[in-house]
């Protein structure tokens, strides 16, 4: 009996200790006591009817179960045996402007295309912090926590673009304010753009760039213009480098384009021998607009449109250059 008498105490006083948390914060003081409050409603999908959570999953990969939990008895799990992607996101309302911090247990098989956690709509450009899952049961947490809330709303959530057979899960989500409005620029860093592109082919920039904070790792993604390129600087192999301007940084960013000509292993052997010489010299003299030109193309080594001695003569360079 004494026993379940301190046990009760004890609850009370954790209780008595959340709702003090809850009464500051709700009262715009913006401290919290030993526990933080957490914004996120179903934030363990405990509750499999709960509609806090919106699905946009059309091939109905995803689904609250019992499956690889993280804590309690049910998680967020998906799984398809053919490509997939969906968003699983809840939107919060009425909270007190501040610097905010999500985060989420998750696991998986990896391979995904993206595997996102992301907040969004607080007054500030997108989020994310792009994760990979490395095995069963083996649970890493993705943190956001430059989550700037202005407009008194946030949504958080989880994106993933699954291939075939991709399967992973997520548990015990957490948004929780952790101090006042960032005032001071935080350094990003913008991971360097390495473009390839054949000689004469207009190199293929990316339109937006993604920049990550160093301490959480966490990135946004912002459009990008690029200065005009000069088409004499992708007219031979070589490297060169682009600048361009992207919305919210003071300085430029660079792109760096790799130009080299086209694989000259026509047959895709593997072997640069006689036998794609022999492809070559089949082709030899057809031409852009040729009715044959689709099939033959590959053969023009240097792109310029015309299959000829030059295209030859660069697979030749690469058979005697061959171990
Ligand atoms: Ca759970
Ligand atoms: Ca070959
Ligand atoms: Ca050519």
């Amino acid at each position: 009996m004494r026993s379940v008498r301190v046990k009760m105490k004890r609850k009370s006083g954790i209780l008595a200790v959340s709702l003090l948390a809850f009464s500051l914060v709700a009262g715009g003081v913006g401290v919290s006591a030993n526990e933080p409050v957490n914004y996120v409603q179903n934030p363990g999908f405990e509750d499999s009817n709960s509609n806090a959570w919106v699905f946009q999953d059309i091939s109905g990969a995803a689904t609250i179960n019992g499956n690889n939990t993280h804590a309690g008895s049910k998680a967020l799990n998906y799984w398809l045996g053919s490509p997939f992607e969906f968003t699983v996101s809840q939107t919060i309302t009425g909270l007190p402007d501040g610097r905010y911090s999500v985060s989420a247990s998750v696991e998986g098989g990896g391979g995904e295309s993206e595997a996102q956690l992301f907040a969004k709509d607080f007054g500030g450009a997108e989020l994310t912090s792009d994760y990979t899952n490395t095995g069963w049961a083996v649970w890493s947490q993705p943190q956001i926590t430059h989550i700037n809330v202005v407009n008194g709303q946030c949504t958080i959530g989880f994106h993933i673009k699954g291939n075939s057979g991709n399967w992973g899960s997520m548990d015990d989500v957490v948004l929780t304010r952790i101090g006042e409005l960032e005032t001071d620029a935080v350094p990003l860093t913008i991971n360097p753009i390495e473009v390839d592109a054949f000689v004469h082919d207009v190199p293929s920039l990316p339109s937006v760039i993604k920049a990550v904070y160093a301490d959480d790792q966490s990135a946004i993604r912002t459009p990008v213009q690029w200065e005009a390129m000069d088409s004499s600087t992708f007219a031979s192999p070589g490297t060169f480098t682009v600048q361009g301007s992207a919305e919210g940084f003071g300085q430029p960013v660079t792109a760096t384009v790799h130009v080299t000509y086209k694989p000259i292993d026509l047959n895709g052997d593997s072997v640069v021998n006689a036998l794609d010489l022999a492809w070559a010299t089949y082709a030899l003299h057809a031409h852009i607009g040729d009715a044959k030109w689709d099939e033959v193309k590959a053969a023009d080594i240097n792109n310029d449109g015309v299959i000829d001695q030059a295209d030859l003569g660069l697979i030749v360079a690469g058979m005697v250059s061959a171990p």
